[in-house]
């Protein structure tokens, strides 16, 4: 991939933009991500798409990599800062900063021994856009955050995400402590993240499965909408 880039971005076509946002995502290059992002909105663009193939899809081929040891953590850092670098842009749009909350609170975190939060922050921007309140406990929380945040926020959903196969299990650890001491009833959970399917979420009693941003923040609302 390009490490010098002796080209304006704004000649390039749409197509040739979200494939050089894709190439600068890889080297983590955050202010040429940036730009590109800004050119493509400016262009009329919907965000949703330019988050799905520019960026989500970027991190797609650095994830391949990164399974094949081309990439390593250093590397993939970088490429993360850059795809951060992207998404603030694209958050007031997604957020739709109409600052609706009607829809109650969403307390969200990911899960004890997990850094990953690109994808949770993205569910936290969907849901704030879909009229949730969002507390985000950022990473690696032991059951005991979750406990408190709820039982500060009282919200109407509490959101688990977790990237790891080795990490996944502990959202089943954290349902049966709110099980344990019988707060499933009064607080909805759900869970979500790559390595995660319906079956798992079953198996762990887990009420909700949310397989991406969009549907996550849709399943998320119809819910609160049906206890209004
Ligand atoms: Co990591 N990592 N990583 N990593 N990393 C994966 C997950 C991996 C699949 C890469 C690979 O091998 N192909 C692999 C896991 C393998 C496995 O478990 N079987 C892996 C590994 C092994 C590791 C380390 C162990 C590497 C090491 O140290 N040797 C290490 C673990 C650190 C730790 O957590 N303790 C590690 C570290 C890192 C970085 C720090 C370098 C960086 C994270 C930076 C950050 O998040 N701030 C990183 C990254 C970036 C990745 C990949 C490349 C990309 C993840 C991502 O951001 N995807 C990832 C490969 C991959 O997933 N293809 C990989 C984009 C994001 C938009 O998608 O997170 O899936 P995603 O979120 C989606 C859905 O899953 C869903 O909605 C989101 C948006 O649509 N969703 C929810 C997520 N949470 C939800 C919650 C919900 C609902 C839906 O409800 C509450």
């Amino acid at each position: 991939m390009s490490d010098d880039q002796d080209f304006d971005l704004k000649d390039l076509d749409d197509g040739e933009l979200v494939e050089q946002i894709q190439d600068d995502l890889y080297d983590g290059l955050e202010g040429e991500v940036a730009e590109g992002v800004e050119i493509l909105l400016d262009r009329g663009q919907d965000a949703n798409d330019v988050l799905g193939n520019a960026l989500v899809g970027g991190m797609k081929i650095v994830g391949e990599d990164f399974r094949d040891g081309i990439l390593f953590v250093p590397e993939v850092l970088k490429c993360a800062a850059a795809m951060k670098a992207g998404m603030v842009l694209l958050r007031p749009i997604l957020a739709n900063s109409s600052i609706d909350i009607s829809l109650g609170k969403f307390v969200i975190g990911t899960v004890k021994g997990d850094i990953h939060d690109i994808g949770k922050n993205l569910v936290g921007m969907m849901l704030e856009g879909a009229g949730f309140e969002v507390i985000d406990l950022g990473i690696n929380n032991p059951v005991e955050n979750y406990l408190e945040a709820c039982d500060e926020h009282k919200p109407v959903i509490m959101g688990m995400s977790a990237l790891l196969t080795t990490t996944m299990p502990y959202m089943g650890v954290v349902i049966e402590e709110f099980d344990k001491r019988g707060m499933m009833d009064d607080i909805h959970i759900m869970v979500g993240g790559a390595p995660l399917n319906q079956e798992f979420a079953d198996a762990i009693g887990a009420p909700a499965y949310g397989r991406d941003a969009a549907r996550s923040s849709e399943m998320a609302a119809d819910y609160a909408r049906s206890l209004q």
